[in-house]
């Protein structure tokens, strides 16, 4: 199949149809791109890092949803989890160190056809990112928001991360971390987010179970991955790795997803833990009540556009 002759591949990586290429298949034809179609540069992790198989989950996802080249929107932070985007072909920020969820929300408020997803590290999402993870989850604006927790800062070599267990030797702490880790799930739930679960780079399988009830979920869903960091913190998981010894045991079956204090108890569970979605509920989110004001607003002043009423707006304050 050449790129020319089949106008919507052209299409889809350029953005731009030329003159004379046939017209671009129905969506309801297209089939799902498969990782040749979406992966960009080779990754630059180092040889066995966890964060591999979050990238081949998400090629996989990305498959099974049929979501298109120009509807991937994947937004990361600062890290060696956090170049998650350069490796995926499609519309992809690498921001600022902890101002994933900031520019991930800006995004999932203004185009509601797509769904956002954004990736990072434990040091990213807990510590620099930390305060804006509490007002996303408050606010519950729709997106998918994956942690590859390693439990340490991995691209700058070795420094103890807000998740790091008591004791953790690093080049911040070369007697032993005293400060208390945070817990991710607990973290999640206590700031507001509508869908919290945890899952393992070792679990493809369960990963993308997570990855895909995630994205069906309508606020804001939260998802604590474990990824091993090979070169900094070798065997950190290997308890909760059947392959290494550890044993995966999933949330129980009778557990209630809308019980906040089962959702503590379960996050209150020593290592390896569960796996599997601890708490879901179905706040509205800012995006439907975004939209509903908007509707509301424009109801009140039919015929104008959107740019028109804000215009308005600034004109009453003068
Ligand atoms: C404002 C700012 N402060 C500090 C840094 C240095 N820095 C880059 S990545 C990082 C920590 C990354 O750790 P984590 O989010 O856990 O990602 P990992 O590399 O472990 O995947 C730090 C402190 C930076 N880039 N910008
Ligand atoms: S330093 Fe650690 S987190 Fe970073 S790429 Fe290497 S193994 Fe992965
Ligand atoms: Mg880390």
């Amino acid at each position: 199949m050449s790129k020319l002759s089949f106008g919507y591949e052209a299409l889809d990586r350029t953005g731009t149809l030329n003159v004379g290429e046939v017209p671009p298949v129905p969506d309801s034809e297209r089939v799902g791109l498969k990782k040749k179609d979406i992966a960009a540069d080779h990754p630059t992790w180092c040889p066995g890092c966890g964060d591999f198989s979050v990238l081949a989950i998400y090629f996989k996802l990305i498959e099974q949803r049929k979501i298109w080249h120009e509807n991937i929107t994947t937004v990361a932070g600062i890290g060696c989890s956090s170049r998650f985007p350069y490796f995926v072909q499609g519309h992809g920020v690498h921001f600022i160190h902890g101002r994933a969820l900031p520019y991930a929300s800006g995004v999932s408020l203004s185009r509601p056809d797509l769904h956002v997803f954004a990736f990072g590290g434990d040091g990213d999402a807990f510590s620099i990112g930390g305060n804006h993870f509490t007002h996303t989850a408050r606010k519950n604006i729709r997106m998918t928001y994956l942690v590859m927790d390693n439990w340490v800062y991995g691209l700058t070599k070795k420094q103890t991360s807000p998740t790091s267990p008591l004791g953790f030797k690093s080049k911040t702490d070369a007697w032993g971390s005293f400060d208390r880790p945070i817990n991710p799930m607990k973290q999640a739930i206590a700031a507001g987010a509508t869908f919290v679960a945890r899952t393992t780079h070792t679990n493809p399988k369960h990963l993308l179970e997570m990855m895909d009830a995630a994205m069906d979920h309508k606020g804001f869903s939260f998802i604590q991955c474990l990824s091993e960091c090979v070169e900094f913190y070798e065997g950190a998981f290997d308890a909760s790795n059947p392959r290494k010894g550890g044993s995966f045991e999933t949330v129980p079956e009778d557990h209630d997803v809308t019980d906040e204090i089962a959702a503590y108890k379960l996050a209150d569970e020593g290592f390896p833990g569960k796996f599997g979605i601890y708490y879901k509920n179905d706040r509205p989110s800012k995006n439907e009540q975004e939209e509903a004001l908007g509707e509301k607003m424009r109801a009140k002043v039919q015929g104008l556009e959107d740019w028109q009423i804000l215009q308005k707006n600034f004109d009453r304050m003068k």
